[in-house]
């Protein structure tokens, strides 16, 4: 009887085994042969740096072509600098995004704007706001105790 038990945990013991290879075969094969990664290549930046590191070094919103700005924020537990924008209509945005300490998001409903801020990584997306108001963004990423506080704005005015 016991050396029935045995061979019934030895197969799991092997069938879990033989799914973790699986697993790890998987994600070895999506790392190298489809090149899937952190969301973002656009950069890699120490997070002990980046107060002196540009762009981060400067948070905040400027012009960098006719109605294009480029947005960098930093995340930290919990607020994003600068917590607000103000762009006019019709305004395309860059944002640039980084965190000093752990992974944050960045969320902006209605406009399908999602990115994960991992520190040590850049994060790239960007938006056109065609329609004036206030987008909130926040973060989505549980980053601590503070995390539900953690939002700011982009407020698109009118021309
Ligand atoms: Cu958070």
């Amino acid at each position: 009887m016991a050396t029935d038990i045995d061979r019934y945990e030895l197969t799991w013991i092997y069938i879990c085994v033989v799914a973790l290879l699986v697993l790890f075969g998987v994600l070895l094969y999506s790392a190298y042969a489809l090149g899937i990664h952190v969301e973002t290549d656009v950069g890699q930046i120490h997070p002990a740096q980046v107060a002196t590191t540009p762009p981060f070094d400067q948070p905040g919103l400027r012009m960098i072509g006719p109605d294009h700005y480029e947005a960098v924020i930093v995340a930290r537990a919990w607020v994003f600098d600068p917590p607000e924008i103000r762009v006019p209509v019709g305004s395309t945005v860059t944002f640039k995004l980084t965190s000093i300490d752990v992974i944050h998001g960045f969320k902006i409903p209605r406009t399908g704007i999602n990115r994960m801020i991992v520190p040590g990584q850049i994060s790239e997306v960007t938006h056109r706001f065609d329609e004036p108001g206030t987008y909130t963004f926040f973060c989505h990423e549980y980053c601590g105790s503070g995390h539900h506080i953690m939002n700011g704005g982009i407020v698109v005015e009118p021309r």
